[in-house]
């Protein structure tokens, strides 16, 4: 976990040099690095300072401070701004929505210096008259508190999942152990997670429950005993394993992962076919003898149904689709032939396009398009007209160069907040793709929001709105939008939505994207990535497109070349 120190290191840095009001170049720097290093597919402190530089956005300076910190466990840096900014300061700084300007004024003008008295205060109406604090601005502060809260109590998935996948295997290579599975809302991969739930099978229970409690990232252990034990990581994660027999291993991994709605539903399924199921397994009501219980598949078998995929298991009509044949055949990882979202150095992304196609055709992709950001969005280095059309030039050249493989050229033009695209048609007319989104002016009205996702769906050269309703999980609310006009308007023009695959936006959810698929929008799963790491947030995005519903035949980047050519060279009828 030395990678997540690093970048939480460098978030801070990145904060505090905020709060002093220092180059926001550099600020970025730090931000863009953390977010590299979190990303990052192996541990950081395995590698030499040279293999380090070579990795997109870090330099020498940075490069020297990860050593550092790797060494000696601490940044002398980082330990100077702390002494010039005060604790408090940083604390309210935390709260989402507010910035450093806001965060300095409320510190300074009233001494307020934790969220605690952050909350009071602006429950009693006392931030707004405070210079640039409206009440507006107090609104959000207070929501930004409750998201806090909430975020205390679940946690992102894209945190949660790789931490989880370590521990399970690090706990499969213990010798007793059999089968091991991850459950509960992990195994559904729901985008929030409370707990880690973990089952297994042993044939030295004592073995397997000692080796959990004694794992390092543990700081508190609750509960200890040979078929549960419970554990407490950093920043309060609670995690449950739980040892059972072989043969009901099915029955409990089918309990465990729920969801309880689902559970309840096959309860009483059970219940009127004469069954009694539980964690331990299937039963007859009449004699009580087990039917079923060493394999999921096996218990739902005993009920009469199909298995049933975790992702659906949250009582939205799959028991119902079950019983009728009708289940859906979800999308799967393999069905995935390239991702349409990618960013280079153009604007604020690591690479090249040359290496970053060639990095995306060896993981068997056949194409990607590239969209680097409009000019609108300065601080990440957003492109002129001019720099597109150089762009497009080198595209060209690549394309003729690599085999098998293409290079869609496009752009992620920036909706302002007057719904007007950042360049101009002509520009976006020599183009591929154009994928359209909304970086800034969050705050406005539900109907000046709407309106500028609207005009751009309706825009005839944009072919995809990206991350649609804004939102990052624990830090900002989705956008106040119509969906209901959204949708309408993206069916009407067959304006594809973008399920983003970046674990801490996963934008559309599996609600919208499912309603999506049943108006016969067009959806595409896309990584937005920025570092070829990222890539493999793909399958963040994927299970999204499971939880609603979706088959292949729903998602544009499953097609192969000349179908997706269809679907661009489309005209919109409006
Ligand atoms: P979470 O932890 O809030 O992210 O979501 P889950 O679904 O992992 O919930 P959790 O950890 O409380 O429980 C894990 C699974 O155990 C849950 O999905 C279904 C099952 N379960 C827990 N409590 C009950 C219960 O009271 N009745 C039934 N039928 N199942 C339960
Ligand atoms: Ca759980
Ligand atoms: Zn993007």
């Amino acid at each position: 976990m030395l990678n997540q120190d690093i970048a939480k290191a460098f978030n801070e840095i990145a904060d505090l040099l905020e709060i002093k009001g220092e180059n926001p170049f550099r600020i970025r720097a730090y931000r863009r690095a953390a977010q590299n290093i979190e990303s990052l597919g192996r541990d950081i402190a395995d590698m030499s300072e040279d293999e380090m530089i070579r990795i997109p956005g870090i330099g020498k300076d940075l490069a020297g401070k990860i050593r550092e910190f790797v060494e000696k466990g601490r940044i002398e840096r980082l330990e100077e701004l702390r002494k010039e900014v005060s604790p408090g300061l940083t604390e309210i700084m935390t709260v989402p929505g507010v910035g450093p300007k806001t965060a300095k004024v409320i510190f300074e003008e009233l001494g307020i210096s934790n969220i605690e008295e952050l909350e009071v205060a602006a429950r009693q109406g006392r931030l707004q008259g405070l210079p640039g604090i409206k009440r507006k601005t107090e609104e959000n502060i207070l929501r930004g508190i409750e998201m806090l809260k909430r975020g205390r109590e679940r946690q992102p998935l894209g945190k949660v999942l790789p931490l989880a996948e370590e521990i399970v295997a690090r706990l499969k290579r213990v010798r007793s152990v059999r089968k091991i599975s991850l459950a509960g809302s992990l195994r559904r991969w729901k985008d929030t997670i409370k707990d880690i739930d973990i089952l297994a099978t042993s044939t030295n229970p004592t073995e397997v429950m000692n080796a959990f409690v004694n794992m390092p990232e543990v700081e508190e252990v609750l509960l200890k005993g040979p078929t549960k034990s419970s554990v407490v990581l950093g920043e309060g994660l609670q995690v449950d394993l739980r040892v059972v027999e072989e043969d009901s291993f099915g029955a409990a991994l089918q309990y465990f992962t729920g969801s309880k709605a689902h559970n309840i539903k096959i309860r009483e399924r059970a219940v009127k076919m004469g069954l009694k199921i539980n964690e331990y397994g299937v039963f007859r009501e009449s004699d009580g003898k087990k039917i079923a219980g060493r394999t999921e598949e096996e218990v739902y078998q005993a009920i009469g149904l199909p298995y049933i995929p975790p992702e659906l298991r949250e009582d939205r009509g799959e028991v119902e689709a079950a019983e009728k044949g009708v289940l859906p055949e979800l999308v799967e990882i393999g069905d995935i032939k390239g991702d349409l979202h990618v960013h280079t150095r153009y604007s604020d992304g690591s690479h090249g396009i040359e290496e970053i196609a060639l990095f995306a055709k060896s993981l068997g992709y056949r194409y990607i398009a590239i969209t680097d950001h409009s000019k609108g969005l300065g601080v990440a280095g957003g492109l002129t007209a001019e720099q597109v059309m150089e762009q497009v030039k080198e595209i060209q050249a690549i394309n003729r160069k690599i085999k098998n493989f293409r290079i869609f050229m496009g752009v992620e033009v920036d909706i302002r907040s007057d719904g007007s695209l950042d360049l101009p048609d002509e520009v976006l007319s020599k183009l591929d793709i154009v994928i359209a989104s909304i970086h800034s002016g969050f705050r406005q009205s539900v109907g000046q929001l709407t309106m500028r996702l609207l005009s751009a769906i309706k825009s005839p050269y944009v072919k995809i709105i990206a991350h649609p309703t804004g939102r990052l999980i624990g830090e900002r609310d989705p956008y106040e939008v119509d969906m209901v006009q959204i949708l309408q308007m993206a069916k009407e023009n067959s304006t594809a939505l973008e399920i983003n695959a970046y674990p801490l936006r996963l934008d559309l959810n599996d609600r919208y994207a499912r309603e999506a698929k049943e108006m016969g929008i067009p959806l595409v799963i896309s990584t937005d990535t920025h570092i070829t790491e990222q890539f493999r947030f793909m399958r963040y995005g994927v299970h999204v497109a499971r939880r609603a519903w979706l088959e292949s035949k729903d998602i544009l980047n499953t097609k192969d070349i000349k179908e997706l050519e269809r679907f661009l060279k489309s005209r919109k009828k409006t």
